[in-house]
Order: structure tokens, then C-alpha cells, then sequence
């Protein structure tokens, strides 16, 4: 069969194929549509309240000889990294593999980390592809090293490869599972006290160091030989921007990047007159070259930045240090018309508040013409770093402290922060403001938790933010659609030295769109049912 996909599209058609029993995550471009795909093809598919809570789940399910995708975006694998450092002990019984979908240059991201650094401090294995076949095959095969060595494998494709079409040849089969699912207890490798880790820790660096030497032939690492003037190492997306960039040149491409295939390295340069890696983001192969002693160039820092292009490495292979032309971006996003957030954030414009925010859409609410917002660091994070400002400034700026976050956000990472309002509370107490437009738009309206659907809109139980904050023991919750509400309990929190939580519940004006489409042409389908004489 071939087929045009994107990436993350052949990432959940290769998940279906090689019988993965679930697909679990935390939506985050650019991995959000791996799970959604997976759903719709038939596979079983959840979202997490967050990442850590996903993996978790997914290295239960894979101690039962279960085959597991878990997927995230690059920042998740921060959320995510205390089960994975462990998880590299213990390995597991089925497969384990965890996609850590990166952002270089940031396009709907908060920084640009390279999670190849991950793969190296928590040892485990990281697959690059460079293109949706490579998605496609890698994937298969991470399940298959998955299964082979008992251990996680992290994929790692970026946003280009995420979110570009190209044709992938499959074949169409259906996945018959081989794995007896079974739980057998094996308290040595899983218990993970001191006296077990110790021990753990050796068989893990056993098992890597057996894994390199795989590597080091492993037909993931592919070359191309040409000239033996110059010879590129490269990884990733910028395999296909160099193979534009120099077609004369020799290229050794590594798709698995830890552990690092040393021997197959130090044997390429040894062919080539001038030897050059060409890598997006952090030095990565260029280190671990370094670390080997192979004698390799690397690129200036100022490539460091951004995504690369065959124009940037051309200009690396020329060694072109000269100031490059500014990139044309399309508008910056904004608040849609309509948005309920608007109302929030033109109100807070109006105040002295300093407003701590959130990652989501509110997060824009920093451009004009609010510019509301003086904060964003990671996900949850308004709430405790609007508790730090209230404790260390004087009381009368610290009762102007307000921390504004998205339901979504409330649900993966704010909960501990209002636990922390109420055990340590501010001496002028503080108010958390949770914009509520029951998805999480952000990201592509997808659900969690408190809209009481799944990943595929079929109902479940729902978590109840307000309830939450009460039994959490927040003193006074606030819960409306209206704007004029809002503003009068904005202006008595701001007095009243309490615990606040103020719900704004309205619904993102897209999701309302798309619910109101929905219900037409369900509307249609039955007429036409009806016309057509069906049942
Ligand atoms: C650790 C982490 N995981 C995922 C993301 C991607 N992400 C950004 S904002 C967001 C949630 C937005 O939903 P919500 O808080 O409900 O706000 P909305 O966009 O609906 O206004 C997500 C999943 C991220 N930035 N960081």
C-alpha cells in the first residue's frame, strides 16, 4: 500500500499495525494528532489529565506484557521525566515506546530543548526519523527493540516531520497481538528501593552498552557514499535539507541517536577529508563525537537557533557567519473574536493587577490590546508563582497578585498549586481566576477531564473544578457566565485576605461553532435518511 500521511498520522497507523493495546498522552503540538489519529483507525486512545500521569499508566500497562504509545510534546517529557529516569531501571514486560515530539524554533512552544539530552541522562534508546516513512518504520521498530531488550524506546520527530505529507509504503495488515497479557511479579525489578535501584542501575548500563554495539550496525544509520572530500553527519529532518544542499557530498545519517554508534562514526570520518555535523538544535552528535575523541566540525552557534533549511546549511558548509535575513512569520496569533477570554482579560487590563498566567490561549491575552498578563513560565504555573509574588511583596502590592489559568491547565498541573494555596496560605490570601471554556482550545479542542468526555466526545465521568477547589479547602469559590459577576467578585477578593477561586464558564466560541456544525448535519444525515427511505 502507499499512502500520502502526515508524520504523525503514520505514527498511529504504525501503532494500530504493530498491535500497540494503548495509545495515551497529553495533547501538545506537535504530537497531538498521533492519539487522535490512532482513535480514529480504531485504536484504544486516552488523554491524561498530564504527561507523568500518562506514562505512569502506560508502564503499567506495559508490565503486563502490553504494548503501550505514549505521546507528548517535548515540554511533557519535563512533566513526564520522573517515571522515565525510573522507568529505565525497571524496563518492562511488553513495549514501551514514548514519542517526545520537539519544536525547534518554537512555533507553538514556550522554549526550544532538545530532547536527544533526555534520551542520554535517563539512558534510554531515541529513534529520529526524518520523514512520515521513517515514522512509519521506526515506529515498528522501536516496538520491536521495545519488546527485544524489555526496555523503553523514545521516537523523536520534530515539527516538520510531525506536520508534513509524504507517501508511505505499508502493508495493510491486521495486527493478530502475540503477547499474553499477564502480570508476573518480579519485585527485584520493579521495586525500585536502594538495595533493587543499585543493582538496576548496572543492568541498565549493561544493557546499554549491548544496545551500542547493536547500533553500531544497525541498519537505523544509514549512508550514502560519494565524495570523499566531504562528509556530512547528520540526523533527523536535516538529513533531506542537507541531501538538497550538497548532493556530492557523503552523508552518514543517524537514526539512532543514543546510544551513540561510535565505531560507525569514528569509521566515517576516517573515510572523508573534511568531516561536518549538521544537526538542528543543542551540539548533540557533536558531543558525543567529542566525547569518543572524533576529530568533527560543528556547526557555528548561531545555527543553534531555529530550525535549519538547505539555504542555513548551505550557509554552514560554506562556514557563513554573516548575519542572516530576517524570517517572514505569518500574523502572531491572537484572541478569536468571540473568545470568552476577552471579556476576562479587558476587565483585568482595567485593574492595577498583576496578573500571573498560564500556557493557553489566554496566554496571548500578553499582546495588545490587553496586555494583560506579566507572567508565563510552564504549565500550572500561575498559581504558584502568583503565591511567591503575594509572599514576598508588601501586603499592599501583594494583594494585587491574581493568577489566571485555563481549565485544561487547572486539571495537569494546577491542582498541587491550590493545595499549596490553601496549606501555605499568602498572609492577603490569593485569588486564582480559571477560565473555563471546556475544551482545550489551544492545542485543537481536545477534551480532558473536567468536560466529562473522552478522547473520542463519548461521555465519561467529569471532574468538577469548583468541586475540586472546595474539597480542597479553598474559602471562597466563585462560579459564573456573566461578566458583571465576575467583576464584583474580583473587587471582594481583592479585599478579603482569603483563599479565592474564581470560575469564568463560558465556551470557546470555535468549540460552540464546531458543536453547532455537528448538530446541523446530524440534522441533514437524518433527513436524508429519511428521503433515501433508510430505517
Ligand atoms: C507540559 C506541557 N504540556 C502540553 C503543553 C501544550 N499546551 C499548551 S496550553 C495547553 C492547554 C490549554 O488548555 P486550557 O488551559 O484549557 O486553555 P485554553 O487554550 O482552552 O484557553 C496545552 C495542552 C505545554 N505547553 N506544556
Amino acid at each position: 500500500m502507499k499512502k500520502l500521511m502526515f508524520g504523525n498520522e503514520s505514527i498511529a497507523l504504525a501503532a494500530l499495525h504493530s498491535g500497540v493495546t494503548l495509545g495515551i498522552g497529553y495533547p501538545g503540538t506537535p504530537s497531538t494528532e498521533i492519539l487522535e489519529y490512532f482513535s480514529e483507525f480504531g485504536g484504544r486512545a486516552q488523554w491524561s489529565p498530564n504527561e507523568k500521569v500518562a506514562l505512569e499508566v502506560g508502564i503499567g500497562v506495559a508490565f503486563t506484557g502490553g504494548s503501550v504509545l505514549v505521546t507528548m510534546k517535548h515540554v511533557g517529557l519535563n512533566v513526564a521525566s520522573d517515571p522515565l529516569f525510573t522507568v529505565a531501571y525497571t524496563g518492562v514486560e511488553g513495549s514501551l515506546v514514548i514519542i517526545s515530539a520537539d519544536d525547534p524554533d518554537m512555533h507553538s512552544s514556550q522554549n526550544e530543548q532538545d530532547n536527544r539530552n533526555y534520551a542520554r541522562s535517563a539512558g534510554v534508546m531515541m529513534l529520529e526519523p526524518c520523514d512520515s516513512q521513517e515514522c512509519y518504520d521506526f515506529f515498528l521498530e522501536a516496538v520491536r527493540l521495545s519488546k527485544e531488550w524489555k526496555f523503553p524506546v523514545l521516537l523523536r520527530p520534530t515539527t516538520r516531520v510531525c506536520h508534513s505529507m509524504s507517501i508511505v509504503e505499508y502493508e495493510d495488515k491486521e495486527y493478530i497481538p502475540v503477547l499474553p497479557i499477564k502480570y508476573n511479579p518480579d519485585k527485584l525489578g520493579r521495586v525500585m528501593i536502594p538495595g533493587y535501584a543499585r543493582p538496576a542501575h548496572r543492568r541498565l548500563r549493561e544493557k546499554l552498552a549491548k544496545i551500542k554495539k547493536w547500533n553500531e550496525t544497525s541498519h537505523l544509520n544509514k549512508e550514502i557514499t560519494k565524495s570523499e572530500e566531504l562528509g556530512i553527519i547528520t540526523s533527523g529532518v536535516s538529513y533531506l535539507h542537507v541531501l538538497e544542499a550538497e548532493p556530492n557530498a557523503s552523508v552518514l545519517k543517524i537514526g539512532m541517536c543514543y546510544p551513540f554508534p561510535e565505531e560507525k562514526v569514528r569509521e566515517f570520518v576516517q573515510r572523508h577529508k573534511r568531516c561536518i555535523v549538521i544537526e538542528e538544535g543543542d551540539p548533540f552528535l557533536v558531543e558525543n563525537c567529542r566525547y569518543y575523541g572524533i576529530p568533527v566540525e560543528e556547526k557555528p552557534e548561531m545555527y543553534r537557533f531555529g530550525e535549519l533549511n538547505v539555504n542555513r546549511v548551505r550557509r554552514i558548509l560554506k562556514g557563513d557567519t554573516s548575519p542572516e535575513p530576517p524570517i517572514k512569520r505569518g500574523r502572531p496569533p491572537r484572541l478569536c473574536d468571540g473568545c470568552p477570554h476577552r471579556a476576562v482579560f479587558t476587565l483585568l487590563s482595567k485593574t492595577n493587577c498583576i496578573v500571573t498566567g498560564d500556557i493557553g490561549c489566554y496566554t496571548l491575552s500578553v499582546l495588545p490590546p490587553f496586555q494583560s498578563i506579566d507572567s508565563c513560565v510552564c504549565m500550572g504555573a500561575s498559581i504558584t508563582v502568583g503565591l511567591g509574588l503575594r509572599h514576598s511583596l508588601p501586603p499592599e502590592e501583594a494583594k494585587r497578585v491574581v493568577s489566571v489559568i485555563g481549565d485544561s491547565t487547572f486539571i495537569h498541573s494546577g491542582i498541587p498549586g491550590i493545595v499549596e494555596m490553601v496549606y501555605n496560605p499568602p498572609p492577603t490570601g490569593h485569588i486564582v481566576i480559571v477560565l473555563d471554556n471546556n475544551t482545550t482550545a489551544m492545542t485543537g479542542m481536545q477534551e480532558h477531564p473536567g468536560t466529562g468526555k473522552k478522547l473520542n466526545h463519548e461521555p465519561t465521568n467529569q471532574v468538577v473544578i469548583e468541586d475540586v477547589a472546595r474539597a480542597i479547602g479553598v474559602e471562597n469559590v466563585v462560579v459564573t457566565d456573566r461578566i458583571s459577576v465576575f467583576e464584583k467578585a474580583l473587587e471582594e477578593s481583592l479585599e478579603n485576605n482569603k483563599t479565592n477561586l474564581i470560575v469564568v464558564r463560558k465556551m470557546c466560541a470555535l468549540l460552540r461553532k464546531k458543536q453547532q456544525k455537528n448538530v446541523k448535519q446530524e440534522v441533514i444525515g437524518d433527513k436524508s435518511d429519511v428521503s433515501t427511505g433508510g430505517s
